[in-house]
């Protein structure tokens, strides 16, 4: 297992390499360009920059979270060829600087969504949390809403330029049912697996956020089933996945523990996002926030959800997903240094303890 830590760059961020150098435990950096519109080639030198500057300070870069698909790719338009094969020059050019995973995924027009950037805590602290009545019934007050809690800060996956585009976004996608946009997710990993088995990158998708459909857009990586099916249409170790503890557990009917078992089992699990959350109303609603990671302040085990990972024989990447804002911390929602620090120290702990209990 490789301990990993998330980071936008040093023009995108406040925490510094070196703050995270100083976590005890971290060996490498999951890193991005954040300001490469989707769809375009990252050019090598630009990669190259960003691993010198990691290197720089003792971490790795082995991991990119994301190389972001394009939507014409993901609707399924006659232009995704372009965005193809840019795609696949990316993949060539992160490989020749000594990258080995790509997290990616394929929800349309959103990544990830939230209804709360901010839920206070009875502690004092605030994370993120999905209230479903919360969330609007027009995608754009939602924008609206993030705009307004982030200050300056661009959320990963809800980049400005392209959502100003909803609208023609939307269009894009009318028609496209969940067949659809399986038969375009097939199309392309069968266009880009063969570069990534002849340079020696593993893709690794991430689940949908949440595991169910939102706002009328199809969804396609919800449970166990769409991950036995991702595995079966292109049937190759490059065709992997990014386990993402909270949003598989998002829908309170997937069992977390059964799906890390059995892809860690079969290979497929290259990256792992863990997380804890906690469900507001347990057995009533799907809601929840996003908790500290241990197992008592959440609804999930996580020693149950290391275990499953090291008892299958997991030696891919893991890092902590999203912290809570604690000690007055600001900034990118999600994304503080502090509690996913001792969310870092908290995972290794539960390691080391599997690790030693003499198997
Ligand atoms: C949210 C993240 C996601 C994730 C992408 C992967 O903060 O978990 O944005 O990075 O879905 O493509
Ligand atoms: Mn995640």
């Amino acid at each position: 297992m490789e301990m990993t830590f998330r980071w936008y760059g040093s023009s995108e961020e406040r925490i510094t390499l070196r703050q995270i150098r100083e976590i005890p435990g971290v060996d490498g950096v999951v890193g991005c360009l954040m300001d490469i519109p989707v769809g375009e080639v990252w050019p090598e030198e630009r990669i190259a920059a960003l691993r010198r500057e990691i290197e720089g300070v003792g971490l790795t870069l082995k991991v990119i979270e994301s190389v972001n698909v394009h939507d014409d790719i993901k609707a399924g338009l006659s232009t995704r060829d372009r965005y193809i094969a840019n795609y696949c020059q990316t993949i060539r050019n992160l490989a020749h600087q000594g990258i080995q995973v790509i997290c990616y995924n394929f929800m349309p027009v959103f990544d990830w969504v939230k209804s709360d950037l901010s839920f206070q805590l009875p502690d004092g602290s605030n994370t993120l949390a999905f209230r479903g009545r919360e969330i609007p019934d027009d995608p754009n007050v939602l924008l609206e809403r993030y705009a307004q809690g982030t200050g300056n800060y661009v959320l990963p996956g809800w980049e400005p330029e392209r959502l100003a585009q909803i609208k023609h976004l939307f269009e894009i996608y009318r028609g496209v049912g969940e067949e659809q946009l399986r038969a375009n997710l097939v199309h392309f990993l069968e266009s880009i697996i063969p570069t990534c088995e002849e340079c020696g990158v593993r893709m690794a998708i991430h689940p949908d956020d949440p595991p169910y459909s939102l706002f009328g857009l199809p969804r396609i990586i919800k449970g166990r089933e769409d991950l036995d099916w991702l595995c079966r249409a292109v049937d190759s170790p490059a065709n992997g996945i990014t386990l993402c503890t909270g949003s598989i557990a998002e829908d309170p009917s997937n069992d977390v523990y059964a799906i890390l078992a059995e892809f860690t089992r079969r290979g497929r699990i290259h990256f792992v996002h863990a997380r804890n959350i906690k469900y507001l109303e347990p057995g009533k609603s799907r809601d929840f926030y996003e908790a500290g990671h241990l197992s008592r302040d959440g609804s999930l085990d996580m020693f149950k959800i290391m275990a499953a990972l090291h008892d299958n024989g997991f030696d891919g990447f893991i890092r902590p997903d999203h912290g809570r804002m604690i000690w007055g911390e600001t900034g990118r929602a999600g994304y503080g240094l502090y509690d996913r620090a001792l969310g870092i120290a908290y995972l290794n702990g539960l390691w080391e303890a599997l690790e030693k209990r003499g198997a």
